[in-house]
């Protein structure tokens, strides 16, 4: 299934989406976050996906919005931009399950900031991260101030923000910005290994988990253990939970 400037496959029940337009290190334009946009209204057809990895074809994750398509917008049009930006982001964050970025190349600016919006971030050792927004007279418009300090912690965010400093795939393990590093070749494989391991686990439980992580991001902590022990609660109404007991006690793997 392909829209201009990416490419969505189902292996069995992992999503790939593949970003491509490497003639310009799949550097997001407007076409392209309306193809984003088109993906995710699609994603609903396939009720069997239960994990999904977002890629970049070439030497390239995402380089970063399009600066030619910026650098011709004046306000309100930046604003329309960063709004749609932000709301396409915002549908990959709230997925109902986890989105891992496979960042092969260049993450930088708009680029950093979707695989800020995933949930789990596999890197090769040739990828490079940036927020080199301030080094156009920009800050990045999809999120990423307040996205970084939550996932890096806010003096590496600033550092990074500040400073538009590329930094390479150990030092971003070393931030936590990313959690594996693998070989480029190897990339796929291990993002597929990763995706395949979620798809193993209870499905409504790693919902939960995910739903119950994200909420940490606006909830207070009291309200949030509150709600997590409803919606822990609210997995003993579902099978799932019954088997994966059952078949720990019986010593075998759960059959879901
Ligand atoms: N935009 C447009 N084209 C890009 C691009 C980008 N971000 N990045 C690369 N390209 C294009 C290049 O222009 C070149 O096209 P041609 O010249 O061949 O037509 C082609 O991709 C190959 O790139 P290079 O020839 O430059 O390749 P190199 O290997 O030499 O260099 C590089 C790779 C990644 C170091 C270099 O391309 C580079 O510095 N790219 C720009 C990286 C960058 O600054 N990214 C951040 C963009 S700013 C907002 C909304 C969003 C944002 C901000 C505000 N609001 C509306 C408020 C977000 C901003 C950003 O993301």
């Amino acid at each position: 299934m392909d829209s201009p400037g990416l490419k969505i496959e189902i292996r069995e029940q992992i999503g790939i989406i593949t970003m491509k337009r490497p003639q310009a290190l799949n550097a997001l334009n407007s076409e392209a976050i309306n193809s984003l946009q088109l993906a995710l209204k699609s994603l609903p057809k396939f009720p069997e996906i239960l994990a999904l990895i977002i890629t970049g074809e070439g030497k390239a994750f995402i380089a970063g919005a399009d600066i030619k398509e910026l650098s011709e917008m004046g306000p309100a049009q930046a604003f329309n931009f960063s709004s749609k930006g932000q709301q396409t982001f915002e549908r990959f964050e709230k997925l109902p399950y986890p989105v891992i970025a496979a960042i092969n190349g260049y993450a930088l600016g708009g680029g950093c900031e979707l695989a800020l919006a995933c949930d789990i971030r596999i890197a090769s050792t040739d990828a490079k991260f940036g927020m080199p927004e301030t080094s156009l007279g920009l800050m990045p418009g999809f999120a990423g101030t307040q996205r970084l300090p939550r996932i890096v912690g806010y003096g590496n965010a600033i550092y990074l923000m500040t400073t538009a400093k590329t930094i390479n795939a150990i030092e971003a393990l070393r931030m936590g910005l990313v959690q594996e590093v693998t070989e480029p070749g190897d990339l796929l494989k291990v993002s597929l290994e990763m995706a395949q391991k979620i798809t193993k686990q209870g499905k409504y439980a790693v919902r939960a988990v995910k739903e119950m992580a994200l909420r940490s991001y606006s909830y207070d902590f009291k309200n949030s253990s509150e709600l997590e022990s409803e919606v822990f609660a609210g997995l003993f109404h579902r099978p799932e939970a019954d088997e994966g007991m059952k078949a720990f006690i019986e010593k075998r793997k759960p059959k879901w």
